[in-house]
């Protein structure tokens, strides 16, 4: 068995923990949209159903998940549409410099738009060839290897392009703003100025 590099302070679990703040929502296939709004080319705000969406090319990624809480599964195989592929389909504006992901129920994420273009980020629809259980984002949850796993939101329902960093739920509520596992940054009071924007 080969050593594998785990970020600092991380260790692998058996199974899969659930993890989430609140309850898990229900699919509502015919009430379900994805959209894609705020600083857009031309202001548009753009929509995908159900039905559409599962049109988008999609793509397989293998990656490790690291959650804040210290654990690291490993070797995930995610399927699902590309982050990139749907920043080509609905353009930002030029000023656009980060997102923020909103799921059910409001909670949030925010990341820089270079991260959100990261190759391996997408929004997948399955794990290891199975759709995602309700519990870990079904229909669709974005996954975000790179970063600590708060930022994959699960059950993704917009995209908001934003001109300026905002901070996503638990950005707010002491959790770091970049939140790279490599660099340990898992709380705020960590943050470098230029990390984020003020807390108040
Ligand atoms: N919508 C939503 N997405 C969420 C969360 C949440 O509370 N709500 N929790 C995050 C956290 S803290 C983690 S560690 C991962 C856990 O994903 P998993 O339950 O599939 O392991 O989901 C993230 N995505
Ligand atoms: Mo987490």
């Amino acid at each position: 068995m080969s050593e594998r590099r785990l970020p600092p302070g991380q260790y692998v679990p058996s199974g899969w923990p659930a993890v989430h703040y609140g309850p898990v929502p229900r699919f509502r296939p015919q009430r379900w949209d994805l959209q894609v709004y705020g600083a857009t080319a031309n202001a548009v705000r753009h929509r995908w159903d159900w039905a559409e969406f599962q049109e988008l090319p999609k793509v397989d990624v293998v990656a490790d998940f690291h959650c804040v809480t210290r654990f690291t599964v490993t070797d995930v195989r995610w399927r699902g549409v590309a982050a990139a592929t749907l920043v080509e389909l609905a353009p930002p504006a030029e000023e656009a410099t980060h997102v923020m992901v909103w799921a059910e129920y409001g909670y949030s994420a925010n990341m820089r738009m270079s991260d959100f273009l990261r190759p391996d980020v997408l929004l997948a629809t399955h794990r290891d060839g199975e759709p995602l259980e309700p519990e870990h984002g079904f229909p669709v949850r974005l996954v975000v290897p790179h970063l600590y796993a708060w930022k994959s939101v699960k059950w993704v329902r917009a995209i908001e392009y934003l001109t300026a960093d905002r901070r996503g739920f638990w950005e707010e509520r002491g959790y770091h703003n970049r939140a790279d596992p490599w660099a340990e940054q898992r709380y705020s009071y960590q943050e470098d100025p230029g990390d984020g924007p003020p807390l108040d």
